[in-house]
């Protein structure tokens, strides 16, 4: 057994969600088999090792995706509504659990409890989607050129969906997947971020019971555990028709090639630079809500933070300075203490990078106007714990380009029309969502224009992060121009087949060939 943490509470989550056997003690350890190379799960938290899981060899890979192949055979012919209600199952579980595996979620990861929760919601939300959507998966009827002919596109499922998923919502971006990949008719391989391998393990357990309730096959749902190496056995694998990929632009270049080289199908998600336009119309009070959750909230780390502040010049110094008494305000510190609004950042490189990024935007010419800095001391010994920090900065510097996934906020200046924020706003390179603050009409519909935000998601009088589940999520450029979760979303994990029939006794050809014998 792997070395664990005495957290009594931890370990009582743990049982809770049958990581670890009832009689397990205070003890969290866990290994997934006997041999290969260990993953410790280090909580941001405490800095303590949780417990440690195996990385999947290739041949345990290769007994993976042949589960997962017989398992589709069964899945797929069962009625999609049949499928929906085990999902439905699921559901009920996510909700028995929710409790624990938020805390999980938040001590794992490091978000604040009240966000772990929230990352569970938009599991049982996309649930509840996905059970709707299964008596949905709706074709089109078209009308043939020729008589006694009837046209009509069906969708049916793909086949094994390879999921690789993020730390910074290491449950909800699964289930956003698997819940419409699984009423599709699909099997899906999930392999988690190796940062977060026991939130994975959690809801592998989780969906294992529920499938093995209703006399399913397991290999409905496989997890494999590892780095880059073991999701390239699914990026290369021909067998995987589909990879959703989570993630930083630089891990999607290499996924959406290594599919790309072979054909395949790849969904991707990756990196924003979401700014919110600041107009002299705003609401001052929802602005400073908005901006701050945003750029403070899951301690910067959602691929949705916000990153800059585009301001009008004739509001800045009073947006400003609301912003800057705001952080005076905020509470950083162990995530579940719900007294707390800012937990830590994921580990020591997320910190180094934090640090990078406040030297390098002073280096460019940039001035701080909240001073960031590492926490010490009482509370603060995992080394992760970081100051939301601001400056004021230039739309062109390199690391305002950059995703710097860390609570550090940019404020900028805008002057004349909104026109010119929505320049700088569309002036990077990524592309996932955005946001304006205005009561003006006007500027509203010039943002979300044609000529308006560029980006796959654009609010008005919202902040740029807190997408519900229920509209397509993802974005352009760099982001990489997938979309997940609902709307018509569902379409990317099934194929299209256009059928045409002919009840007559006549062939006629399309486009009016004659072609006699
Ligand atoms: C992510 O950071 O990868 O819109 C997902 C949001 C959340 C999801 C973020 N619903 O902020």
């Amino acid at each position: 057994m792997a070395q664990t943490t005495d957290n009594a509470a931890i370990a009582e989550t743990l049982k809770a969600l049958e990581i670890i056997s009832e009689n397990a003690g205070t003890s969290t350890g866990l290994q997934t088999s006997n041999s290969g190379t260990l993953i410790t799960s280090v909580s941001p938290v405490d800095g303590k090792d949780i417990a440690s899981v195996t990385q999947t060899t290739p041949e345990e890979y290769e007994q993976v995706v042949q589960t997962a192949a017989e398992a589709f055979k069964v899945w797929r012919v069962m009625p999609a509504p049949q499928r929906g209600e085990v999902v439905r199952q699921f559901n009920e579980e996510l909700r028995r659990l929710k409790e624990p595996l938020g805390k999980l979620v938040s001590y794992e990861m490091g978000k604040s409890y009240q966000e772990g929760l929230g990352e569970v919601q938009e599991m049982i939300d996309i649930c509840d989607f996905a059970v709707g959507l299964s008596r949905q998966l709706h074709g089109l009827t078209m009308h043939s050129e020729r008589p006694g002919h009837r046209m009509y596109e069906q969708y049916h499922p793909l086949g094994i969906v390879g999921i690789i998923s993020a730390f910074n919502f290491p449950v909800a971006v699964w289930s956003w997947n698997t819940a419409l990949a699984w009423v599709c008719g699909d099997v899906c391989i999930w392999k988690p971020s190796e940062k977060t391998p026991l939130t994975g393990i959690a809801c592998q357990k989780i969906a294992a019971r529920v499938f093995a309730k209703n006399n399913l096959p397991e290999g409905i749902s496989c997890l494999i555990n590892g780095d880059y190496t073991v999701g390239e056995l699914m990026t290369k694998d021909e067998r995987v028709p589909l990879v959703s990929a989570t993630g930083s632009t630089r891990m999607g270049k290499q996924v959406a090639q290594t599919v790309g080289a072979r054909l395949g199908k790849s969904l991707l998600e990756l990196g924003g630079n979401n700014a919110i336009i600041v107009t002299p119309d705003s609401d001052l009070k929802m602005t400073v809500i908005g901006a701050v959750f945003g750029a403070v909230g899951t301690a910067g780390q959602r691929c949705t933070s916000t990153r800059r502040l585009i301001i009008h010049e004739s509001i800045y110094d009073k947006v400003k300075n609301a912003i800057v008494d705001a952080y005076g305000q905020l509470r950083i510190g162990n995530p579940l203490d719900e007294n707390n609004h800012v937990g830590p950042v994921i580990d020591k490189d997320a910190v180094k990078n934090y640090q990078n990024a406040l030297t390098k935007v002073v280096e460019e010419g940039g001035k701080i106007l909240v001073e960031g800095g590492v926490l010490e001391g009482e509370g603060y010994e995992s080394g992760c714990y970081v100051k939301p920090a601001i400056a004021e900065a230039e739309n062109h510097y390199e690391i305002v380009q950059h995703e710097t996934f860390a609570p550090v906020l940019y404020l900028m200046k805008y002057s004349g029309e909104v026109e010119n924020a929505i320049e700088l706003q569309n002036g990077v390179r990524q592309g996932l969502s955005s946001a304006i603050m205005t009561n003006n009409l006007r500027e509203a519909e010039r943002f979300l224009s044609v000529a308006g935000s560029d980006c796959g998601i654009a609010n008005v009088n919202i902040g740029t992060s807190g997408a519900e589940i229920g509209g397509a999520f993802g974005g352009e450029k760099e982001t990489g121009g997938g979309r997940e979760s609902g709307s018509d979303a569902w379409k990317v994990y099934m194929r299209r087949q256009t059928n045409t029939i002919n009840y007559t006794t006549e062939l006629p050809l399309a486009q009016g060939i004659k072609f006699d014998l």
